[in-house]
């Protein structure tokens, strides 16, 4: 099932405490230790989104292969986050954090399990621009796999999130 070439996946990081262009940089170091053949978006800066009192997000998508199942890349990016020192139990629910790493998809299967953090594709990704604007830039063809609908048509009617690419080289 989840043999040989692996299952095509996409993560998106949030930082917004710290140096938080070092933290995704090393973050996503880490994370090309299991993900195979990995491509990444631009850097982007954004506007907080659901919790707006905290300051501005880095951003960053990143896909590739992967070789096991759901609930074991669950727990690899959980502790990439706990290496990069985020704090999971005193955290404000979607507030402020020196690392963030959520799985948006999961090929093209859909998942919802009783941990939160395991509803693929994330429950999310189709409002916030953070997370599909950087997707666009690596899968341009990218599609919901709940409603088969393109990524970038549900993108395109989306009001402005202040999303803003930056020049920053920050893999490859
Ligand atoms: N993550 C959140 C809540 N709000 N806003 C932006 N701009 N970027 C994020 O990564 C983000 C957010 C919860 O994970
Ligand atoms: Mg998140
Ligand atoms: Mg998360």
């Amino acid at each position: 099932m989840y043999g040989d070439s692996g299952t095509e996946v996409v993560l998106g990081l949030g930082s917004n405490v710290g140096d938080s262009v070092g933290i995704i940089r090393r973050a996503l170091k880490s994370i090309s230790s299991f993900i195979r053949d990995m491509r990444v978006s631009s850097l982007y800066l954004t506007a907080p989104q659901d919790y707006t009192n905290q300051p501005d997000f880095y951003n960053i998508v990143a896909a590739g292969k992967f070789n096991s199942t759901p609930e074991d890349l669950l727990v690899l990016v959980h502790k990439v986050e706990t290496e990069f020192g985020r704090d999971r139990v005193n955290g404000v629910y979607k507030g402020p954090r020196t690392l963030d790493v959520d799985i948006i998809l999961f090929g093209n299967d859909c998942f919802s399990m009783k941990e939160p953090d395991l509803e693929i594709p994330h429950r999310s990704a189709k409002r916030r621009l953070f997370v599909l604007i950087p997707l666009l830039e690596i899968m341009p063809d990218a599609a919901d796999p709940l409603s088969g609908e393109l990524y970038r048509n549900i993108a395109a009617i989306l009001p402005d999130q202040g999303v803003r690419k930056l020049e920053e080289k920050i893999w490859n």
